[in-house]
């Protein structure tokens, strides 16, 4: 051990710096070196993916240089660690991420224009790393690289799935599904650790044992999944720090069914044990719904046991008690998913550590943290107790005892309500008896954190107010942010340079604050004529993907307009498509001699609907079919254009993003709980066209209410607006509504039940009342880019007053107010 001897270590870390060379030729030959002896092709003869596995490899031996450092170092400073469970990261691509944060850029580019191969090209060659659906899992990543970048000695707990979010394919209009096995060509960003593999059981029986005269309950677990450990740096940015993202991997126990090789049952044997590595193959595509589904409750079991397992082996490796435990580690639930953490911590502190209740209950609540994703109950996950109690019976009579004092406990503060005690209570009754996941979640963590104001206040006044008016202190607020380094750097270095230039400095990238020195130029025009000519560049990018992907040509003249994200009813993608057809449908009526004042659009769509999820497909094939339609009418030209991008990921995004002009925001007030899309956008100095929902609010107070397009129903009148129902459908909602009833744009019947949902009677969503406003706006947002200056003035803004929704800034709150640990950076210069 290095710990006792700090000269020692000293010298090691000294000895290892450096140890990987940077300047070019030592580049060179460690590209070909990769070439020839990892991808095993000859130096003179490999093709550009080849050449990418290669230039991978380079990258990543850098990387795991940095990760034995950081590691080491950790060790040796021994700090409180935050061990963040997720059980979703959307990661994308890695290799531009990873040279960009370890500085080494450029001379890779240099280095590979030598060997005659351009890094852009090479990069395309790497596919997304997309274990995840939407807005969390894409939080978690940025999360991740803030961080690595503020030091924080952290790490990442998830699962390495063989199938990531399905691939969208698009045809005749309709969405299908295609499997994601995007490990067919090997990753060569992950390490797999054959050594850190934990026992995973399920099933079984709890029988009670007498131990030195007390009771106690061991379980007898029926099955055994051993889980691997699979390692993925995460380097952070203008630090040597890098830290890890661990996957866990299913695959075959040695223990496993022993007794079936012995009775001769061999072939079903070895069939059963490849059963095992089924618990990580495949990720399920919902967002924001549950199904009690036993697979689903086996991942997250996986997960959570082989990670608490690995957190507990690395306390115990320093420490001889538990006393210390809640000093040194937190624990990060994101979301409820890995929420079992909490049942399964208990479980080893008292079943096997031996610690007694009140103790191990002291120091799990002393750990755990929790952050909500989620707006409505709905959205709650439930697991049905007969589901749990075969799967993990101990862990129900775990979660039963947690249950019971907590109540217990509560009819002491709140006396006999029935009601509330039946509403706060982990389990509920009912036609399926189950578990609340979000009230253990609560009841154990020392915090519970909105990821929004509104969705904090949300919190506290509806959907967890009984909780909160018993413990106020626990909740608290972290407005979520993305991280620049991916979304400028990576994804804009035009505007990146164009930043660093006008700012004098390159600090921003750590220091986001300094954006806000943009302000000062905003209406210079020399940065406003360098700033248009980014956007052009970017735009021409996009334009060129648009008619590789869809063969639409499109005017870098008109506005582009674009709304990306996950499809569903609250995000409003309806509402866009309607208001669409709308302007269609008014050029269409137009006098010819009035065309010329039309402001021309390119209206972009993308994003993937759950394969389950019937109305979000239909919105996806009007998308199609109004697209159809308005892009063969030789009428209307380039005044309008409607394009689907298929298969939106977050490689995707980084295309889209930076050539965008206005983008939208436009779910339902009151149902988006953050929304982080629009903080990417807002960085690329893209105008945002919103309502007044989630994060939204925060930018408003952020860049002012005139650099914006705002419309819609505000959070408090969304009750009242649903009660009044289907009379304030305005004319021109119905009149397009009619369109589609029609047969204008074909598949009448099909659309038919998608139309319900807005003139049915409900407009649960408010369509119809939203619709004037948000025609409104988007006349509003016509005229200001009728004036590229003034345009300009307020893109510049946007981007200006982004700083605060940089993930650096949610992260520092974090390692503040919630986890309680402080940055431990490996020093540079021995
Ligand atoms: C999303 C929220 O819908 C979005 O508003 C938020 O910005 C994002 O999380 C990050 O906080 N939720 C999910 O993606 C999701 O899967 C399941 O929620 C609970």
């Amino acid at each position: 051990s290095l710990g006792s001897d700090s000269a020692k270590a000293e010298r090691m870390f000294r000895l290892m710096d450096g140890f990987l060379k940077n300047d070019s030729i030592s580049l060179q030959q460690d590209i070909l070196r990769h070439v020839e002896y990892t991808v095993a092709r000859s130096r003179f003869n490999f093709d550009d993916f080849e050449a990418y596995q290669a230039l991978a490899h380079s990258v990543r031996d850098r990387l795991i240089e940095r990760s034995h450092d950081t590691q080491l170092y950790f060790k040796r400073k021994d700090p409180k660690r935050v061990y963040f469970l997720s059980f979703e990261y959307l990661m994308g691509r890695s290799l531009s991420n990873s040279v960009i944060n370890l500085g080494i850029r450029d001379q890779y580019a240099d280095a590979l224009s030598q060997l005659g191969f351009e890094f852009e090209v090479l990069a395309e060659q790497e596919g997304d790393a997309a274990l995840g659906n939407g807005g969390l899992a894409r939080l978690s990543a940025c999360q991740m690289d803030s961080m690595a970048t503020l030091d924080y000695p952290a790490w990442g707990y998830g699962l390495r799935y063989e199938y990531g979010l399905f691939r969208q394919v698009i045809l005749d209009g309709f969405q299908h599904e295609q499997p994601d096995f995007w490990l067919n060509f090997g990753n060569p960003w992950e390490t797999e650790r054959v050594h850190v593999t934990y026992p995973v059981k399920f099933y079984g029986v709890v029988e009670e044992e007498n131990l030195n005269g007390e009771k106690s309950n061991v379980w007898i677990p029926g099955e055994v999944v051993e889980a691997v450990a699979y390692d993925n740096p995460i380097p952070g940015y203008g630090t040597r720090n890098t830290i890890t993202l661990r996957l866990w991997a299913g695959k075959p126990s040695d223990q496993h069914d022993m007794e079936a090789y012995n009775t001769g049952d061999y072939i079903n044997a070895v069939v059963c044990r490849q059963k095992a590595e089924n618990i990580s193959s495949v990720l399920y595509p919902d967002d924001r719904s549950f199904q009690g589904k036993e697979l689903r409750l086996k991942q997250q079991y996986f997960f959570v046991s082989a990670s608490i397992q690995d957190i507990i082996r690395r306390f115990k490796e320093a420490h001889s008690n538990f006393d210390e435990f809640p000093e040194k580690v937190a624990l990060q639930l994101n979301d409820t998913h890995p929420s079992l953490a909490i049942a399964e911590v208990m479980r080893v502190l008292v079943d096997k550590e031996h610690l007694g209740w009140n103790k191990a209950w002291d120091i799990a609540c002393k750990i755990f943290s929790f952050t909500i994703h989620a707006v409505i109950a709905e959205g709650l996950e439930k697991i049905p107790v007969d589901l749990l109690g075969s799967l993990l019976p101990r862990h129900l009579q775990i979660i039963y005892e947690i249950n019971f004092k907590f109540v217990e406990e509560l009819k002491k503060r709140i006396g006999l309500d029935y009601n509330r005690l039946s509403r706060m209570s982990i389990i509920e009754e009912g036609a399926v008896k189950s578990i609340r996941m979000a009230n253990l979640a609560i009841v154990c963590s020392h915090t519970v954190n909105g990821v929004s104001k509104v969705h904090s206040e949300l919190l506290k006044a509806k959907l967890f107010k009984d909780f909160y008016e018993l413990w106020p202190q626990k909740f608290q607020c972290k407005t979520n942010g993305v991280t620049q380094r991916r979304w400028i750097v990576v994804s804009n270095p035009s505007l990146c340079a164009l930043i660093s230039k006008w700012l004098g400095t390159e600090a921003w990238i750590r220091d986001v604050d300094l954006l806000t020195g943009l302000r000062a130029y905003a209406a210079d025009p020399d940065l406003q004529q360098e700033w248009m000519m980014v956007k052009k560049v970017n735009k021409m990018r996009l334009a060129e993907y648009i008619e590789a992907m869809s063969g639409v040509k499109v005017s870098l003249d008109a506005m582009f307009d674009v709304q990306t994200k996950r499809i569903h009813e609250y995000k409003r993608q309806l509402l866009n498509i309607l208001g669409i057809i709308h302007r269609y449908d008014c050029i269409k009526n137009m006098e010819k001699s009035q065309r010329s004042k039309v402001v021309p659009r390119v209206c972009i769509i993308g994003g993937k609907a759950a394969p389950g999820y019937e109305i979000a497909k239909k919105i996806i094939k009007l998308c199609h079919a109004v697209a159809e339609k308005i892009n063969n009418d030789t009428d209307v030209g380039d005044l309008l254009k409607l394009v689907f991008i298929p298969d939106y990921n977050v490689s995707v995004a980084e295309l889209v993003i930076p050539g965008a002009d206005l983008s939208q925001h436009i779910s339902t007030a009151g149902h988006e709980a953050s929304g982080t899309g629009s903080m990417k956008f807002l960085m690329n100095g893209c105008l945002l066209l919103a309502t007044e929902d989630g994060s939204t609010v925060e930018i408003v107070e952020e860049i002012g209410a005139d650099n914006l397009f705002l419309f819609g129903a505000k959070i408090h009148e969304v009750p009242k607006l649903r009660e009044e129902g289907s009379p304030k459908m305005p004319l021109q909602c119905a009149r397009v509504i009619r369109m589609v009833r029609d047969g204008h744009f074909g598949f009448k019947d099909y659309f038919e039940s998608l139309c319900d949902t807005v003139d049915g009677g409900k407009d649960f969503y408010l369509l119809g009342s939203d619709f004037e406003s948000y025609l409104e706006a988007q006349a509003a947002a016509d005229k200001a880019f009728a004036d590229p200056n003034k345009w300009t003035q307020m893109s510049i803004l946007s981007t200006a007053g982004s700083g605060r929704f940089s993930s650096d800034r949610t992260i520092r709150d974090y390692a503040e107010k919630t986890w309680g640990i402080e940055p431990c950076r490996f020093p540079s210069d021995g």
